[in-house]
């Protein structure tokens, strides 16, 4: 038998042999979710933060005593490698994961799904004996979430990431970067050179729930995602007066936080009206300053986030609104700052993996439905340096960023099955 033929006879059968082991898929799930558990459920689990280094050093042990090689790159990233030990030119690998981060007060699905299937479809290829022709990496992506900044360790990676940002990144609560890494032992001003050398990365596709309700009402096991969203946050700072809250007349007031509702009101009007039907709109952070009851507040921070599938529509939103925040200041007396905080432009995903992913759920006999993601993920820095793709199975009352973030049972299994045929597709 020639060379390839035998090759070709070994690979159909590791497809028919290899699957994944959902019992112990499963334990990883409930394993991980135990770092920085809540007691009423969910989990809150920032990056950098004590329970996420816990995290990090127990899925470095799992992915060691699943056999494969791990290690941690300048900007945290994890990784597990079958056949690969670093990332080169010479052997570009078949990349999967997604991120072990949450927010704060999320579920336990989010990001650890991706990851924990991923480390399971390589430990079963792995005593499959399957010997795919391309090395199979697992990664899990610093900070994901963006509590410094969003999709910190997937930027890095893929040189997005530059040095003078990284001393400047903060989260809400004042907290810099530089300090949360070094507490973590790493260095934030080396995180850039976590780049990838270029070519290093054959194709990327992340597992995911869905996290809104669309598979899950439609009844359908598979998404197939075509691409993903752009997410745009600004802090916006009001500047009004301190003033006695009791004395001062109401006509003379200029109250920053007023400035700021009456902003929120409206640009969630403007978005809602002129976004296209697919935009959406969120202030999820608001600090008062100085803080008292008794002050008229004189200065009010948001975060303002916006999303689209389209980037034309984005980029007009975001003009829209800055054109309203200096009508609203100017009406009030008042002026404001924006400051952008991250940017992402939307992105398609890779026909090569769509089409991997399909003939995956048509091998395993499961329907699926083509979505675009409305949420952001690290697949949409890997599709700016390699074919990249998703797939999502349904969140279960499509509940996501909350405690009782949910999905069956079966849809991980499922989930799980589909990520293991598309990799031994894309790794040959
Ligand atoms: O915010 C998001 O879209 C996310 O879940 N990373
Ligand atoms: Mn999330
Ligand atoms: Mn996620």
């Amino acid at each position: 038998m020639d060379p390839s033929a035998r090759k070709s006879r070994l690979y159909s059968v590791s497809l028919v042999t290899t699957s994944v082991n959902a019992s112990r898929l499963h334990s990883r799930i409930a394993a991980l979710a135990r770092f920085g558990a809540l007691p009423g459920g969910g989990v809150t689990r920032s990056c950098w933060s004590p329970p996420y280094e816990a995290a990090r050093a127990w899925l470095l042990d799992e992915i060691r005593s699943a056999g494969l090689h791990g290690w941690v790159d300048l900007a945290g990233n994890v990784f597990g490698g079958l056949g690969a030990a670093a990332f080169s030119a010479a052997t570009p690998v078949v990349l999967t994961g997604s991120h072990i981060d949450t927010v704060p007060e999320g579920g336990i699905l989010d990001g650890a799904l991706g990851v924990l299937a991923g480390l399971e479809c390589l430990q079963a290829i792995r005593a499959a004996g399957a010997a795919p022709r391309r090395p199979l990496v697992v990664s899990a992506w610093s900070d994901e979430e963006g509590r410094y900044a969003s999709l910190f360790g997937s930027r890095a990676f893929c040189g997005r990431l530059d040095a003078a940002a990284t001393a400047t990144m903060t989260a809400v609560d004042g907290e810099r970067l530089v300090d949360a890494m070094a507490r973590a032992g790493f260095d934030a001003h080396r995180a850039p050179e976590a780049r990838a050398p270029d070519g290093a990365v054959h194709a990327y596709v992340e597992l995911h729930i869905e996290q809104g309700p669309r598979l899950d009402e439609a009844g359908v096991p598979i998404a197939v995602v075509d691409s993903i969203v752009g997410v745009r946050r600004t802090r916006l700072i009001f500047h009004g007066q301190a003033d006695h809250a009791g004395t001062t007349p109401m006509e003379r007031r200029r109250d920053a936080f007023l400035a700021a509702a009456e902003y929120a009101l409206k640009a969630r009007e403007l978005v809602v009206e002129r976004g296209g039907g697919g935009s959406v709109t969120n202030i999820g952070v608001v600090q008062v300053h100085p803080g008292a009851s008794n002050i008229v507040p004189g200065r009010a921070e948001i975060v303002h986030e916006m999303r689209s599938p389209d980037a034309e529509t984005l980029e007009r939103l975001a003009r829209e609104c800055e054109a309203l925040a200096t009508d609203v200041v100017d009406r009030r007396g008042i002026r404001f700052d924006a400051v952008r905080m991250s940017q992402t432009t939307p992105v398609a995903c890779s026909p090569k993996v769509r089409a991997a992913v399909e003939a995956a759920c048509k091998r395993l006999g499961l329907g699926w439905k083509t979505l675009y993601s409305a949420a952001g993920h690290d697949a949409q820095n890997l599709a700016l340096i390699a074919d990249a793709g998703m797939l999502f199975i349904p969140s279960r009352g499509g509940k996501s960023h909350r405690v009782d973030e949910t999905s069956d049972a079966e849809a991980i299994e499922r989930g799980a099955s589909v990520l293991l045929h598309t990799l031994l597709t894309l790794a040959g």
